[in-house]
């Protein structure tokens, strides 16, 4: 089946004539369908419906514009199961986390459509008198949207969601790895009555859709998550134009064991957080830092449950893990552990493409394991993005957060601990934007801020309340009645 992009209210091929393939990493023959492969004069035309979009769309009420999110929340809602299954089929993840994707833009929607009767700005005393001070919330423009496959639903919500309801109009660009999952999604928004332009979809590569597009003297905000390497690429592309670029990137999350922690609990948590959506998550755990006297025995339960895990197709209910993305990821996941083992850290468990009976059709990885991990190790310091974790041994809890803290990244960290005394100390030096207390790394929730710090950003955040601090402007409005010229800062 052949896809189009969503322009001005109408599905219409791309001026280009290309086409790409969308597969299914299991099983590379399922073909997910045909979709354009979009160029600059296409990222033209969405663009200007966008911009002729704005005017009516941001002057519409912001109640009557969340009603709309509301019933884009439910329609995905009576969808979840065959989304969940799609979006299985798409990028690989296991169907319960397809659908654990699904309930985030369920989520996302329903809890930013409450905030079209909020958008709360606030009033102020003034500093004389018969005078009045207060601020709201306004629209940016048209915006820029581009997301990355590993959530093909909740990430895209959790930008498209504030964009519309605080009146902005956008254009998005979907990973090429997960169109089908794009056209879902907006065939949905399009349907529960945004006016044409309001929101444009747009299919193609980065090089040839995602630079026109960041590019584009009309767009007003960029919104991006995916790698550190294109997100300085798109902050320069923004900084040209002053753009205001909001940035998620990568993470090296760290989960530290402390030897008064649950240690049962402990493994749960780092197997979920590791090898859950196949390492693929920018808040998976990647680096596990072990305290000393629990090192061993953590360690041997750690090998076996990893062993445990059962690669497959995701829509197999006995599969733990499913395939990566596609070939060049596991090659790149493959490139890392030859790394790893040049560098002289110690394989424990995985380290191989799978490749046993049916699982030879797709891109499967074992969930690995490196001990004798060094931190100037490249496993230790770049994002693989696979199911690959690196273990070090603590000598106490102050070292513990000494190599937590070693990364260029800053995304999400955990710490298992009994102590509340050690466990607040974590939160207050852990350097990251979320920290959890005796859970893994990942699972954040929609209406709380998600974002990190150091090369994880630029100091934005997505969800909670902060999405509407991050998708519309502040405007100040002062109404002086007393009848006369007031001059403010004393001045008479
Ligand atoms: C991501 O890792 O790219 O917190 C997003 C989580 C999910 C979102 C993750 N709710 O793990």
């Amino acid at each position: 089946m052949q896809y189009n992009n969503l322009i001005d209210g109408q599905w219409v091929a791309t001026q280009s004539g290309k086409t790409f393939q969308s597969v299914n990493p299991a099983d590379p023959s399922d073909s997910l369908g045909e979709f354009p492969a979009s160029g600059e004069a296409d990222v033209e035309r969405a663009v200007q419906a966008a911009d002729r979009a704005l005017p009516a769309w941001s002057r519409t009420p912001a109640p009557v514009r969340a009603e709309i999110l509301f019933n884009i929340g439910q329609e995905l809602k009576r969808r979840k199961q065959d989304l969940g299954r799609l979006m299985t089929r798409e990028m690989g993840k296991v169907l319960k986390e397809a659908l654990g994707d699904t309930q985030e833009a369920i989520d996302m929607s329903i809890y930013l459509a409450g905030e079209g009767r909020r958008l709360l700005g606030h009033t102020t005393p003034s500093e004389l008198p018969h005078k009045m001070n207060y601020a709201i919330r306004r629209p940016i423009g048209r915006l820029a949207l581009i997301t990355p496959w590993n959530f093909p639903l909740a990430i895209p919500a959790w930008k498209i969601m504030p964009t519309l309801v605080a009146g902005n109009t956008l254009v998005w660009k979907p990973s090429s790895d997960t169109p089908r999952m794009a056209y879902e999604l907006s065939k949905i928004c399009s349907e529960q009555g945004l006016p044409p332009g309001v929101f444009n979809l747009v299919f193609g590569s980065g090089s040839s859709v995602g630079v026109p597009l960041a590019s584009h003297p009309k767009i007003d905000m960029i919104s991006f998550t995916g790698s550190a390497e294109t997100g300085r690429a798109i902050y320069q592309m923004g900084a040209q134009k002053l753009n205001k670029v909001h940035l998620e990137l990568g993470g090296k999350n760290p989960i530290v064991v402390l030897e008064d922690g649950d240690l049962e609990l402990a493994l749960e948590g780092i197997i979920w957080s590791a090898f859950g959506t196949t390492g693929q998550r920018c808040t998976a755990c990647s680096r596990l830092i072990i305290e000393d006297g629990v090192y061993d025995q953590l360690l041997d339960k750690l090998a076996e449950a990893t062993q445990k895990l059962r690669l497959g197709d995701g829509l197999q209910p006995e599969t733990d893990v499913g395939p990566v993305v596609n070939r060049a990821a596991l090659e790149k996941i493959a490139h890392y552990v030859e790394l790893g083992k040049q560098e002289g850290a110690k394989l424990l468990t995985g380290g191989e493409v799978a490749s046993e009976g049916e699982l030879a059709k797709g891109f499967f990885y074992r969930p690995t394991l490196f001990v004798e991990v060094k931190p100037e190790m490249t496993i230790w310091r770049e994002e693989i993005f696979g199911p690959v974790l690196s273990i070090i041994k603590a000598r106490d809890f102050d070292e513990a957060i000494r190599l937590a803290n070693d990364t260029h990244y800053g995304l999400s960290s955990s710490i298992y601990t009994q102590d509340i005394n050690k466990a607040m100390r974590a939160v207050d030096r852990l350097e990251a934007g979320m920290t959890y207390i005796n859970s893994g790394t990942i699972g954040a929730e929609v209406h709380l801020p998600f974002g990190g710090i150091k090369d994880t950003g630029n100091g934005g955040r997505e969800a909670g309340i902060a999405a509407i601090d991050e998708y519309s402007e502040w405007k100040t409005i002062y109404i002086d009645y007393s009848g006369k010229l007031q001059k403010a800062q004393g001045i008479d």
